[in-house]
């Protein structure tokens, strides 16, 4: 195998979950991800394919993945073996803020003189404190570091200086903390690739399929992504991801939208080569009518026929999915409306009521949505114990107002592990009534060792208790799967068992808090021997993971447009020169 300039490490949640007795409780359950949170960002793809574009060779290896997969997987032994110029990180959601550390860890034990670099939301937030551990060399900060990462790693091959580099963070000589201006904040986003071109080339060329997977099923439910812009126009109070937050700690001032041809284009590519649906999220309304129309009967110039599914912020109306119908063949919705009390919604910052959510799910069905997906999330500021079980009565009363229409798919789950690292809620927790468990990316490292997701959790709400917080959300879990059942949106057995795991949850996590009473080294004997038990617990609580899928389709064009990637790769592989690449980072070579 080539020898790779950069490797991309997805590290797990947790370093070794293997080993630990953890019950990370419901956190995952409604992403396609297990509590170890395996996937990477999709930047991975964007940096690995941009470097590649510029003459830089990349291996992205999703450790976590590996973990979970292949129970004898050695991750010291496979990080040993590598030898790469630099390591790359993701520390993008706080959820990895243990295993990512631990994985650089492992890096400098076996390659102490190979630079480590670190990136994504989290890592830009607390990249001063990131830095200050042994084991992490640099942080390139901000949400669109192909350019700044790719120069870093041309100065890292010819020792160059990284002094004029933007958006870095380094240590110099001394050891002292230099933190480079975060001036590389582009206007769009239009400089990367989102088709998974690099990640199909990868899989053939490096002849290795499960460390580039996404996720742990994705080869039996291969769902992809598709992104609109980088930014957000709204600015809900919990979300690290917020225009807000995006303003402060990211230098964004404006959301960087993708021109809608490249995103049609995308989602061309791939539909050729993956059967499954593809998620387009970021909800493309922010950019308004044009970008719309634009989009809409894009899709509909290259007859794109597999399942397509889109993220709203907010109901669409009549004509939107009008406009839908007119031009899809398999649409499906999503939306997040947190509550269904319309005062509690409104203080986590979407500010429209259930009444029109409800319009708009039976004008969505009047217009051929295939699917309606419905989130509801508890731990939001003022939501008491009795809202959270309000929710399953409403939800009740919805589906009689679209006839028990199966195809409306209502889930709830609570924010967690963590509140986002700099959402407006974190940022000043006393205003919204929230008390923070952990503030430094340190505490929130000794947070996710904790031994259930009740004491992993770094807030505590201001309306209810934390345990009130897991008991109603379990109870509104086993409400809203009982009227699932009931409308038949799930069948008899999948419903009987997701009650029977919600109830073996709360049976766990009363026994761990018995366990916490005694002290160690007693209590750690204790929940290993309940490892098994808990493990089993670990996925699929509040509603059984393939819920969440949407159909997908394999075809002979499939198959036949994969041959003829796997043709070109290979040919690329032994003629490098037939590779196209941009010579602009590689002068002085
Ligand atoms: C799309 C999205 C998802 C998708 C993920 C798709 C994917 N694989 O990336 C899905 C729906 C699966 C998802 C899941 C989760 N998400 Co999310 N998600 C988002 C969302 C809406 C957009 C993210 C985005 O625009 N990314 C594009 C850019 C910014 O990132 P990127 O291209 O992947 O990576 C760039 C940089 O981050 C950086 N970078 C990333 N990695 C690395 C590594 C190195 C070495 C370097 C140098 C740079 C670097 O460079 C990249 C290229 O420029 C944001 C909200 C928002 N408006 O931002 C939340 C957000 C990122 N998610 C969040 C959370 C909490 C989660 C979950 C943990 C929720 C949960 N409990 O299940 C899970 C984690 C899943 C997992 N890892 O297994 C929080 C993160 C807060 C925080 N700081 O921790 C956010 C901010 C808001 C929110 N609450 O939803 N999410
Ligand atoms: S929750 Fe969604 S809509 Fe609200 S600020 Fe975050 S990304 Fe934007």
């Amino acid at each position: 195998m080539p020898k790779a300039d950069l490797v991309l490490l997805h590290a797990p949640s947790v370093y070794d979950f293997r080993k630990t007795s953890i019950m990370y409780g419901p956190v995952s359950d409604l992403v396609p991800s297990s509590p170890i949170f395996e996937m990477y960002p999709l930047g991975f793809t964007t940096i690995a394919e941009f470097m590649e574009r510029h003459g830089l060779r990349v291996r992205l290896v999703n450790l976590a993945v590996l973990m979970l997969s292949r129970r004898g997987f050695d991750v010291e032994r496979a990080i040993r073996e590598m030898d790469p110029v630099a390591f790359g990180i993701d520390l993008h959601w706080a959820p990895h803020a243990h295993g990512s550390i631990e994985i650089a860890r492992l890096c400098k034990k076996y390659h102490p003189n190979t630079p480590v670099v670190f990136g994504g939301f989290t890592a830009s937030y607390f990249h001063e404190e990131l830095i200050g551990y042994d084991c992490v060399d640099y942080v390139v900060r901000g949400d669109s570091t192909e350019e700044p990462f790719t120069r870093l790693m041309f100065a890292l091959k010819r020792g160059g200086s990284v002094a004029d580099i933007p958006n870095l963070t380094h240590k110099d000589v001394s050891g002292a903390i230099v933190v480079n201006e975060l001036s590389w904040v582009p206007d769009t986003f239009n400089h990367v690739k989102l088709d998974y071109s690099y990640s199909m080339r990868s899989v053939i060329r490096d002849r290795d399929m499960i460390s580039a997977l996404p996720f742990k099923g994705w080869l039996g439910y291969p769902v992809s992504a598709s992104l609109t812009c980088r930014g957000c126009t709204r600015s809900c109070v919990t979300c690290g991801g917020s225009a807000a937050a995006f303003r402060t700690h990211y230098g964004r001032n404006r959301v960087a939208f993708r021109d809608p041809e490249l995103l049609v284009a995308d989602i061309q590519h791939i539909s050729r080569h993956i059967p499954g649906p593809v998620f387009v999220l970021n909800d493309f309304r922010q950019a308004g009518g044009d970008y719309v129309n634009a989009f809409i009967t894009g899709l509909k110039r290259i007859d794109f026929r597999n399942p397509i599914g889109f993220e709203f912020f907010t109901p669409p109306s009549e004509d939107f999915y009008a406009l839908l119908d007119e031009n899809l063949n398999d649409y499906s919705v999503e939306v997040s409306a947190e509550s269904h009390d319309d005062a509690v919604r409104s203080v986590f910052g979407k500010g429209y009521t259930w009444e029109a959510l409800g319009t708009s799910i039976e004008q969505a069905f009047k217009h051929n949505c295939k699917r309606f997906d419905l989130y509801f999330m508890t731990g939001i500021p003022t939501q008491t114990a009795a809202s959270v079980l309000g929710t399953v009565a409403a939800v009740d009363e919805l589906y009689s107002r679209v006839g028990d229409n199966p195809q409306l798919l209502p889930f709830i789950g609570p924010m967690a592990p963590f509140l986002d690292p700099g959402s407006m809620v974190f940022e000043d927790p006393e205003r919204y009534g929230y008390t923070l468990r952990a503030r430094t990316l340190e505490e929130h490292r000794q947070l996710l060792t904790q031994p259930s997701w009740k004491h992993i959790l770094n807030y505590v709400p201001d309306a209810m208790t934390v345990d009130d917080m897991v008991e109603s959300t379990y109870e509104a879990a086993v409400g809203i799967n009982r009227i699932k059942a009931r409308v038949g949106a799930i069948d008899p057995k999948t419903a009987a068992a997701t009650e029977r795991r919600v109830l073996e949850a709360q049976i766990a996590m009363a026994r761990i808090d018995d366990i916490m009473l005694h002290d160690e080294p007693e209590r750690a004997s204790l929940l290993s021997a309940y490892k098994r038990e808990i493990d089993a617990l670990n996925e699929s609580t509040v509603c059984e993971k393939t819920e969440l899928n949407w159909p997908a389709s394999a075809n002979l064009g499939h198959v036949w447009n994969n041959i003829r990637l796997w043709f070109r790769v290979n040919l690329e592989t032994l003629f490098p020169r037939l590779a196209v690449v941009d010579r602009r980072f590689m002068e002085g070579d």
